[in-house]
């Protein structure tokens, strides 16, 4: 019999702290082992998925295969890059493959993206599941769209590495439908090959849920639909889930990466459930919370969970909306104006009847936005929507999307820069709730929008500044009480700034490493731990903390400056 060739896939994760189960790699296995010819030539090894800073660590596994196929995501190309170059070393006649969304769809860009990585054989852009297996039967491939859905976790292709691992805390992505009928600018989701919602077999979702729940490792499902609750079916999905979890007596965290943009008469329906079978729905940033509130472990909070009547009523569950600004002209800009922000109103409503705290996520900075539109944009989110918590996020340039675009950039003057991160960044914020995650970051290397024709550097520092006053002193629930007006209070606080040497001395802070991240060049590299972590702990520092050490003084300076 003929030597099968043995293929390594890898899709690695953000950091070295979460177990995500290495999903794309799975999909890829999954859909290839259906072919009977790509079994008689081939054998899949267990697919790698930590990120480790030291990578040597994956010497062994390289050695023994033959192809490298790496997915790539814009955290994890410089790992990838290295990874695949220690492969060439130690086995020269290896071949690298590299697909996912990091890779361009456009000729040019991909050219470019290619010239620049000599040790890559051949990278594909798009979906995988279909090229990839095409590829190594030496066919053309050709981006189909794939209609079953792909079944890596029934079909076993993820036993081995629970087996193996001593470790818990797996998080497992599932989708039920990919795609997303939306287009914006920023994500590469709606774009190019991703824009139509494909559906997957209700069925063949059922057995990845059966698989999932019988695991007792797996602490988290997420369920990585761009917009969960467009249909119908969506409901009994959920039903089914809620029937596994009661036939397994395994409460698994849900997250939802992204919620019917538009609204749905599905997803009041599809809340109740939640919240009556108690289905803790917490994003990380709520799984934070946990540890001062239940301990320091899941199970803890699982059985103190258990113990509750309905989960909706609990601190842990944060339910994320995805709003990015409600500023029009910036939704328009950013081909979002098709989505209407005020529809989520009633499921805001159904959240609020639930007692269900809700965050919503946001792009700071999107071309068009302003200081003083950010501001209306937190004050609406506030306001007029009831909402506790926002999850501002930097703004990256993707592969594959408008913002990407020479012509987009061009139209709205739009100048681009690059930020590289290096070394370890680590924040922690126990007792408030917010991030306390540790980052390895020294392979980053992001994208940015510098300038564009609504702000220069200087009006990123006013935008950073009236983002600071919320999410310091109300996302924190500090000075939540206190507040009767975000635009107001906000305003306030900046007029007399200099009055308080203290809240200066912070500010100060932030605006320096805004000047320094934004700063008119082609290339900065953050290179100091806390810079890194402001940059990817929703461009924060640990100011909660500072704030909440000197409570008494800055509660004296707010009393007197802004809420006299
Ligand atoms: C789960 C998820 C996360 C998780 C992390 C998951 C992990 N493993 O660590 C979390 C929530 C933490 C996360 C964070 C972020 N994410 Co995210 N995330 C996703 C999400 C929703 C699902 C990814 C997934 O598994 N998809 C399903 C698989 C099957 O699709 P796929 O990965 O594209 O793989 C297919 C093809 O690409 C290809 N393929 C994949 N691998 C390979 C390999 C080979 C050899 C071949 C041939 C083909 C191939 O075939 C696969 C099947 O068709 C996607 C959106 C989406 N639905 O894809 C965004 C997405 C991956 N995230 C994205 C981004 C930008 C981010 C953030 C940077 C956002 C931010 N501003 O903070 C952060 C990163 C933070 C950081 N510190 O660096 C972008 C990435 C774009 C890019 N060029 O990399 C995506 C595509 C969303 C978007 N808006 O465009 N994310
Ligand atoms: S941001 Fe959301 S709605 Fe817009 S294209 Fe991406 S997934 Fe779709």
């Amino acid at each position: 019999m003929m030597k099968r060739r043995r293929i390594l896939l890898g899709s690695l994760q953000i950091s070295d702290q979460l177990n995500w189960l290495p999903y794309a790699s799975g999909c890829l296995i999954s859909y290839a082992k259906g072919q009977p010819e790509i079994n008689q030539r081939y054998e899949f090894l267990d697919p790698l998925y930590r990120s480790y800073s030291d990578i040597s660590n994956y010497g062994d596994e390289l050695k023994s295969a033959d192809i490298l196929g790496l997915t790539n995501y814009v955290w994890n190309q410089k790992i990838n890059d290295k990874v695949a170059q220690l492969f060439k070393t130690i086995n020269p006649h290896g071949t690298v493959v590299y697909g996912g969304p990091n890779i361009p769809e456009n000729a040019r860009m991909k050219m470019n993206y290619d010239t620049r990585r000599p040790w890559v054989d051949v990278s594909i852009p798009g979906l995988g599941e279909i090229a990839f297996s095409e590829w190594l039967l030496n066919k053309p491939f050709s981006n189909d769209k794939l209609r079953e859905v792909p079944t890596p976790y029934s079909d076993g292709i993820f036993d081995n590495i629970l087996r193996k691992s001593n470790q818990g805390n797996f998080r497992a992505s599932i989708e039920t439908n990919r795609g997303c009928p939306y287009s914006c600018s920023f994500c590469d989701w709606g774009q190019m090959t991703r824009s139509k919602i494909v559906q997957f077999e209700v069925d063949d979702v059922k057995r990845q849920l059966d698989w999932l729940y019988a695991q007792p490792v797996i602490e988290d499902i997420d369920i990585i639909d761009a917009n969960y609750g467009i249909l119908k079916r969506d409901v009994d999905i959920i039903e089914y889930l809620i029937e596994c979890q009661h036939r397994e007596e395994n409460l698994i965290n849900i997250t939802f990466g992204g919620l019917a943009k538009n609204g749905s008469k599905h997803l009041p329906i599809i809340l109740d459930m939640i919240s009556r079978n108690a289905i803790p729905t917490g994003q990380i940033v709520a799984q934070q919370f946990t540890k001062t509130l239940y301990g320091d472990t899941r199970r803890d909070v699982k059985s103190e969970i258990v113990k509750r009547d309905s989960f909706a009523s609990s601190d842990y569950s944060m339910i994320k909306l995805s709003f990015q600004t409600h500023t029009p002209e910036v939704l328009k800009v950013a081909q979002r104006d098709n989505i209407k922000n005020d529809k989520l109103r009633p499921l805001i409503d159904t959240y609020r009847k639930h007692n269900q705290p809700i965050m919503s996520e946001m792009i700071i900075a999107l071309p068009g936005e302003t200081a003083s539109s950010w501001l209306d944009t937190i004050h609406y989110n506030h306001h007029a929507l009831d909402i506790e918590y926002i999850k501002p996020h930097i703004l990256f340039i993707l592969p594959n999307t408008a913002l990407d675009d020479p012509e987009y950039q061009k139209q709205y003057k739009i100048k681009t820069k690059k930020i590289r991160f290096g070394g370890i960044g680590k924040i922690t914020s126990e007792g408030t709730p917010q991030f306390g995650r540790a980052h390895r970051e020294d392979w980053h290397e992001y994208k940015i929008v510098r300038s564009c024709y609504s702000y220069d550097v200087e009006e990123l520092v006013k935008m950073f500044d009236y983002n600071w006053f919320y999410y310091n002193l109300i996302n924190t629930d500090l000075f939540r009480h206190k507040l009767k007006s975000t635009k107001k209070d906000t305003l306030k606080f900046f007029k007399h700034l200099d009055k308080m040497p203290f809240f200066k001395k912070i500010i100060e802070r932030q605006r320096k490493v805004i000047r320094k991240i934004f700063a008119d060049t082609a290339y900065t590299n953050v290179d100091d731990e806390k810079e890194i972590a402001f940059v990817n702990s929703s461009i924060r520092f640990n100011d909660d903390i500072i704030l909440k050490d000197n409570k008494e003084e800055a509660e004296k300076l707010l009393d007197k400056y802004v809420w006299n």
